[in-house]
């Protein structure tokens, strides 16, 4: 069993694609054991990304991420943090496939509707940085 952290993006949430998204994780062998609706602070936007901080993207990610509510969740699985990551699809939406969240959902590589951890170390750091042990269901 393995765990993920997922967000639905401002851009998702302002389109009321919140429960379509989570119908098609629902659909997939993930559980959500973990999930709430919040609006990012700047400095919880800026820590969140800290790996792209020197990229030329990160102010514009920080002010989309901030821009509105999202809605964060863990998700349990075998092998879900790549299951999630499939779900998901590549980040330019342009780029992703056919039946993806991110091809079917997304606007454009900067609000493509979803994220998702990409390694076990991240996936650790980032569902801690939200929930709190007790708040995901065992
Ligand atoms: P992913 O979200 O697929 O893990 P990432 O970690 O490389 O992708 O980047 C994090 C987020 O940063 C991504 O979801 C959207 C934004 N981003 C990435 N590349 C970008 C770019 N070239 N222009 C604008 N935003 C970008
Ligand atoms: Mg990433």
């Amino acid at each position: 069993m393995e765990r993920t952290f997922a967000i639905v993006k401002p851009d998702a949430v302002r389109r009321g694609l919140t429960g379509d998204i989570l119908k098609r994780i629902e659909a997939s062998e993930l559980t959500i054991v973990a999930m709430r609706k919040i609006q990012l602070s700047r400095a919880d936007a800026e820590k969140f990304y800290d790996v792209h901080k020197a990229r030329p993207f990160f102010k514009g990610l920080c002010d989309y991420m901030t821009s509105g509510p999202v809605v964060v969740a863990v998700l349990q699985g075998e092998d879900a943090i790549s299951k999630w990551r499939q779900l998901m699809g590549a980040t330019d939406p342009k780029k992703a496939d056919a039946g993806t969240i991110r091809k079917d959902f997304g606007i454009d590589v900067e609000q493509n509707a979803t994220h998702g951890s990409d390694a076990p170390e991240t996936a650790a750091q980032e569902i801690a940085f939200f929930f709190a042990a007790r708040e995901i269901l065992s």
